[in-house]
């Protein structure tokens, strides 16, 4: 080989690999398969499982041999406010091309969104979005649309007490994004003077922080300080069952009714043993479904995620991300109940 020759193959190979380290958010470092990041709020919490389910489901159909895509789970142990921080800069680092988070705060991760983005990686929120800061993220997948979720858990609750009395919210954190979204709404129905609400009172609102053990102190402290209160909200998993739990070991379903956005699986004892008249939610795995898709789509079939922009998502058809850049996996929370206890699967 003439000197020409070599400078000029010395020459490409610098070209390929300057391309493979900046290429940013795809298949460079490592196995070279595509890196999806699944970021829920916390580890531990059954819930993210659920989503969790989806992206398998998903994978298993569109990449069988596990040769095109690496899907990685990772999180914090608890849902605070930056605790994710460390996790998004990680997998930016590591090559992802997407990251699917459930952000535990409005805007605490706005710059490091910003600059995961900047490096190529999809920033896609998953399971609610992010209110205020919606230009620091791709797209946005809600499990339903959420604008109704507030409307539904009032309305449920107005009708397990018969649209009378005292009753409280058990949420998870202070900053969670989709608990105060639907808290906010609820208070704004509230607020309207409709008088189908006119004899509902809400006393709290106390924050479990998605911990079982804070979540029943807080429930326990709500019977003894609002001695004629007829009900709780509980708009979260995790914060549901351990009220559940403590009207089950106290024996006062017929007192004071539980209700919520609660897991079947989770859930399903209380409804059988009545200690849960009932409670909301929606198909949890059809979120992580959805995104591994959403991926695909774009990797594969030339999409680009955007307002208005449509793809195939298997067995869910098309999807269409709205004006807004949300997706919304389902319309409306569906009701479970003792009467469906054969829809249990998650
Ligand atoms: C908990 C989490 C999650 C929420 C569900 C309903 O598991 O707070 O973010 O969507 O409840």
């Amino acid at each position: 080989m003439n000197l020409a020759k070599k400078v000029l193959l010395v020459g490409l190979c610098l070209i390929i690999a300057a391309g493979a380290v900046f290429a940013g958010g795809g298949r460079q470092a490592g196995s070279g398969k595509t890196k999806i990041y699944f970021i829920p709020k916390n580890l531990g919490n059954p819930y993210f499982e659920a989503i969790r389910l989806g992206f398998d489901e998903a994978l298993k159909e569109l990449d069988p041999a596990q040769t095109k895509y690496d899907f990685i789970f990772t999180g914090p142990a608890t849902p605070e406010a930056t605790s994710q921080i460390e996790y998004v800069e990680a997998a930016v680092q590591n090559g992802a091309k997407a990251i699917f988070i459930a952000a535990n705060s409005n805007d605490a991760l706005n710059a490091t969104f910003d600059d995961a983005r900047r490096r190529g990686t999809r920033i896609y929120i998953i399971n609610q979005d992010i209110p205020g800061s919606e230009a620091h993220r791709d797209v946005a997948i809600e499990p339903c649309d959420m604008s109704t979720v507030g409307q539904a858990q009032l309305d449920l609750l107005h009708g397990l007490i018969n649209g009378e009395g005292e009753f409280a919210i058990l949420s998870a954190t202070t900053d969670a994004p989709d608990q105060n979204t639907w808290i906010d709404s609820m208070r704004a129905i509230l607020a309207r003077n409709d008088p189908k609400f006119a004899n509902m009172k809400l006393v709290e609102v106390v924050y479990g922080d998605d911990q079982p053990e804070k979540s029943t102190t807080e429930m326990e402290a709500l019977i003894t300080k609002w001695p004629n209160l007829k009900g709780v909200i509980a708009p979260t998993t995790v914060g549901i069952a351990a009220a559940t739990k403590v009207i089950q070991t106290r024996g006062i379903a017929n007192r004071i009714k539980v209700t919520g956005l609660g897991l079947p699986s989770e859930m399903k004892e209380f409804i059988v043993d009545g200690s849960s008249p009932g409670f909301q939610l929606w198909d949890p795995p059809a979120e992580g479904y959805l995104g591994v898709y959403m991926v695909d789509a774009e990797v594969n079939k030339g999409f680009t995620p955007g307002p208005g922009a449509s793809f195939q998502a298997g067995k869910l058809g098309t999807i269409t991300i709205q004006p807004t850049g949300k997706i919304f996996t389902i319309a409306r929370p569906k009701l479970f109940d003792k009467n469906n206890l054969q829809d249990f699967v998650y």
